[in-house]
């Protein structure tokens, strides 16, 4: 009895030696005051153009031209051209980390912040990002963020989960068309030149991609990430990025009190996710009819998204969103001690379980991979 007593008490010291082997994820645990978050200020940028070759330039931005205000509303076609005119991006490929890699290598001897800046910082995806906002109210996908630490630089990289590859390979013939749309949408109100026109009739390439590169911190988290970025506003009050960039965006046309509560619940929370963290101020809106119209546009300001679940027991909570993933960050931090770009932690995430670590070295998991290590050694 007395020994029992005796590893008890010994149990809470050990603990503050050992980083932690999981993280809880539940929303209650996250509320509080909303965390420090850096405005983000744009770095530079990169495109890929129609056969995804990285050009370290802005030459696949595009800019918004929204349609002509003469009070008729909009009627885009949005499954006009597919499947013909449709060339979609081979999703086989796992880019990972690469593009933007490529981007640090050719500007890490020039980064604002200081030579160190580097070092302590977190490089990733917008998008893992948004997921990691996201994960105390998700229900129905979980995650997988592969993490190696790297001349002190900390890299996140997501994995495509066995869940999501199989739903990927069996994507109904309907979904497939539905990621057609969201595209298609974006070709009725983007020009290739400021104040030029729009061109509905040409093809829509999904490996074209215009990325933006982000600085921010998050608490104590320094972050460098990158984000696609549908369009520039033109007319925007600011030519400053992140602030003159939209977001553009379907939805289903919604008739019913129950709809827009659910659209305020999970859309709108994905949504204000991924806009907030490059700040991007607005997202422009597509309602679209069950034939594959978009009959309505409206814009949302990402600062205003909240208000529509402030009141909802069920809704979401911002600073729930961003302390969850400053505690993440801390987690990931305190896991990945060893600098080797070919050790690699896998965070594991499924739906109403604690995030879980496993350790891995090189393949499958490495994903630095060697010209961007041998390079930066030099
Ligand atoms: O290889 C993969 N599985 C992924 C690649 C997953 C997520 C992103 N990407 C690529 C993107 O193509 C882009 O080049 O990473 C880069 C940056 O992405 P991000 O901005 O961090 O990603 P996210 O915020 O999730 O998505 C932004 C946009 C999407 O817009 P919507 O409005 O649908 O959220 O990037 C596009 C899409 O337009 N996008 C993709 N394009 C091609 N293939 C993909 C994808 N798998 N995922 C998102
Ligand atoms: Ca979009």
């Amino acid at each position: 009895k007395r020994g029992a007593g005796k590893i008890e008490e010994a149990e809470p010291w050990n603990k503050l030696l050992l980083p932690a082997s999981s993280l809880p994820t539940d929303p209650a645990l996250y509320v509080g005051p909303f965390p420090f978050y850096r405005r983000p200020s744009e770095l530079g940028c990169f495109s890929l153009d129609a056969q995804r070759q990285y050009h370290g330039d802005a030459r696949a931005l595009r800019y918004y031209c929204p349609p002509p205000t003469n009070g008729q509303s909009p009627n885009f076609d949005l499954r006009d051209g597919y499947p013909d005119r449709y060339r979609p991006r081979d999703e086989e490929v796992q880019e990972r980390l690469d593009h933007l890699l490529c981007w640090v290598l050719e500007h890490r001897g020039r980064l604002e912040g200081g030579p160190g800046w580097l070092a302590g910082a977190i490089v990733t995806w917008r998008g893992h990002l948004t997921k990691l906002l996201t994960t105390p109210y998700e229900r129905q996908e979980g995650w997988q963020l592969a993490a190696s630490r790297f001349q002190g630089t900390l890299y996140l990289s997501e994995v495509e989960t066995p869940a999501a590859r199989v739903q990927r390979l069996t994507r109904p013939p309907v979904l497939q068309e539905l990621m057609y749309m969201g595209y298609k949408f974006e070709q009725y109100l983007c020009a290739d030149k400021p104040g030029g026109s729009t061109d509905p009739s040409g093809e829509v390439n999904t490996n074209v991609a215009f990325c933006s590169v982000l600085r921010s911190r998050l608490g104590n988290h320094p972050l460098l990430f990158s984000g696609e970025v549908d369009c520039i506003d033109p007319q925007a009050p600011t030519t400053q990025p992140p602030t003159c960039y939209v977001e553009l965006k379907t939805s289903k046309e919604m008739h019913s009190p129950g709809q827009r509560k659910s659209f305020y619940r999970r859309k709108l929370l994905k949504w204000w996710a991924q806009s907030f963290l490059p700040g991007v101020p607005n997202v422009v809106a597509g309602f679209r009819n069950p034939e594959g119209f978009v009959c309505s546009l409206k814009t949302f300001r990402t600062m205003e998204m909240f208000e529509y679940v402030r009141n909802d027991r069920d809704g979401w909570n911002p600073s729930v969103c961003m302390n969850f993933c400053a505690a993440f960050l801390s987690f990931a931090q305190n896991t990945v001690v060893q600098d080797d770009p070919r050790l690699v932690y896998l965070f594991s995430w499924e739906p109403g379980s604690p995030v879980t670590v496993s350790e891995h070295r090189d393949a499958p998991h490495a994903f630095l991979p060697t010209w961007y290590v041998e390079a930066m050694t030099q």
